[in-house]
């Protein structure tokens, strides 16, 4: 049997096999991280996203020569709205909601320039995109499918918002059976509470739903 790395990780290490890894990139779209975009329509700094911009792209850059798979979503609807459901739309009292029109074009709308991924992390050529209209990676998507088919079983996260779209894609994944390591430092919420939060639920009870680590520690297991 080929040894694997061993990942130091909480809450304990993660043995990483490479013949079936993915990196997944959560939603690091304009809409999210610039101002003018959905994030600050409901109140929120974006600011602190964009610090992750170059740990993510770091990580990308490991991934790609290591030549595991990637996937980048990115959160989004129909520009008729029919895959937004009031529960999602009328959510908070933001100036402009789903659909209405920002500086960067309508706000989470499919081809719009704010439902962009930021430049410096563009998907390249081959990369597996997926739009999806929910938080989750698997909600209405064919990413399941297209994960089994290339016997991928593990995957790493990074992305924003860490406690909506990155813990629930996580969540998602560990149900259908994937082993999850989320990257700390490649993650962000404009909530710093919610990150050690979210951290914490999903490495409590012998990860429960996965695990943490830094980039630091995974790129050091892999030297
Ligand atoms: C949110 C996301 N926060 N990507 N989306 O609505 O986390």
């Amino acid at each position: 049997m080929t040894a694997v790395p061993l990942v130091p990780a909480e809450p304990f290490p993660f043995p990483l096999d490479e013949r079936g890894v993915a990196l997944v990139v959560i939603d690091m779209q304009r809409d999210f991280l610039e101002p003018g975009g959905f994030g600050e329509a409901l109140g929120n700094e974006v600011r602190r996203l964009a610090r992750i911009v170059p740990t993510v792209a770091r990580l990308l850059a490991l991934a790609r020569g290591r030549g595991w798979p990637v996937v980048h979503t990115r959160e989004g609807h129909l520009p008729d709205l029919s895959d937004c459901p009031p529960a999602k739309r009328l959510r908070g009292d933001p100036p402009l909601r789903i659909g209405e029109r920002g500086p960067m074009g309508r706000l989470l709308i499919r081809g719009e320039p704010g439902w962009e991924i930021v430049r410096e992390l563009a998907p390249l050529p081959g990369e597996i995109v997926v739009d999806k209209p929910g938080k989750g990676m698997f909600y209405r998507t064919d990413l399941d499918d297209q994960l089994r088919r290339l016997a991928v079983r593990q995957l790493v996260f990074a992305g924003v918002t860490t406690e909506v779209c990155v813990q629930t894609s996580m969540r998602e994944a560990n149900d259908r059976g994937f082993e999850c390591l989320l990257l700390r430092d490649a993650t962000a919420s404009y909530f710093p509470e919610f990150e050690a939060a979210t951290f914490a639920m999903i490495t409590s009870q012998g990860a429960i739903v996965g695990w943490t680590t830094t980039l630091a520690e995974l790129e050091g297991a892999l030297s």
